[in-house]
C-alpha cells in the first residue's frame, strides 16, 4: 500500500499510562513507538488520539465500592470493564508517550471525557450514541482509508477500527505497530471481529 491525500494514519492512546510502568500498562506497549514514528513519515494525515478521563470517571474501579480492576459491571449501556484510574486529564499519565512523534498530525482528539460513559473507540462512545465528531472531521479532508496503530490492540484499536468501517471508511491495521491488554480472551474475540468486518491486518512493512 502507498499512502495517498485520501489515505489517514490513525494513532490510539499511545500514552504513558499504557506503557510499561504506567497505570494500566499494555505488556511491551513501548515497542509501538519506534514503528509509529517511521509510519507517521509515510502518511500525509496523521491523527493522533488521547484517552482522557475525568477524575470521576466510571470506568475506574475505584469509583465504585467494594470493587476492583479488571472486573464487569453493568452500567446502563450495557457490561463495562471496570479499570485502574489511568489516563486522567492533564495528569503526566495521560500525556503522549515519551519518543512519540506528535509535530505532524493534523488532528489530535481527546475520548472519554464524559464521566458517565467509557469510549474505548475514536468514533462513538460505549453508549454507542454519542459521537466525537471524527467520522465528519474526516470526511470533510477527503479520508477513505484509515490505517490504525497503537494500543490497544482489543480495546481501542479494535473498538475504532469496527467504527471506521461502519462509518464507511476501508480500514487496515498495522499488525506490528500494535500491542493488546488480553482480558479473558478479548485479544483474540477483536482479531476475529475485525476479520469479520472486513478490518484488513498488515505489515508496517507492506506500507511505504
Ligand atoms: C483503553 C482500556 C481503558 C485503550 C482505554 O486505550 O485501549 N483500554 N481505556
Ligand atoms: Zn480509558
Amino acid at each position: 500500500m502507498t499512502p495517498g491525500a485520501s489515505d489517514l494514519l490513525l494513532v490510539i492512546d499511545v500514552q504513558v499510562d499504557f506503557l510499561p510502568g504506567g497505570a494500566l500498562p499494555v505488556p511491551e506497549g513501548d515497542a509501538v513507538v519506534g514503528p509509529i514514528n517511521a509510519l507517521q513519515g509515510r502518511f500525509r494525515n496523521v491523527a493522533l488520539t488521547q484517552d482522557w478521563h475525568p477524575a470521576d470517571h466510571v470506568s475506574f474501579a475505584d469509583n465504585h465500592a467494594g470493587r476492583a480492576p479488571f472486573e464487569r459491571v453493568a452500567l446502563p449501556y450495557g457490561a463495562q470493564v471496570l479499570w485502574p484510574r489511568h489516563c486522567v486529564q492533564g495528569s503526566p499519565g495521560a500525556a503522549f508517550a515519551p519518543g512519540l512523534a506528535t509535530d505532524r498530525a493534523g488532528l489530535v482528539i481527546r475520548k472519554g471525557l464524559d464521566p458517565r460513559i467509557d469510549s474505548y473507540s475514536a468514533f462513538l462512545e460505549a453508549d454507542r450514541t454519542a459521537r466525537t465528531g471524527l467520522a465528519g472531521a474526516l470526511r470533510e479532508r477527503g479520508i477513505t482509508r484509515v490505517v490504525l496503530c497503537g494500543l490497544a490492540t482489543d480495546f481501542c484499536v479494535a473498538w475504532s477500527a469496527l467504527d471506521a468501517r461502519a462509518a464507511g471508511f476501508d480500514v487496515c491495521v498495522a499488525a506490528d505497530a500494535v500491542r493488546g491488554i488480553d482480558v479473558e480472551g478479548s485479544l483474540a474475540d477483536a482479531w476475529a471481529r475485525m476479520e469479520a468486518a472486513g478490518v484488513l491486518r498488515i505489515a508496517a512493512a507492506e506500507i511505504g
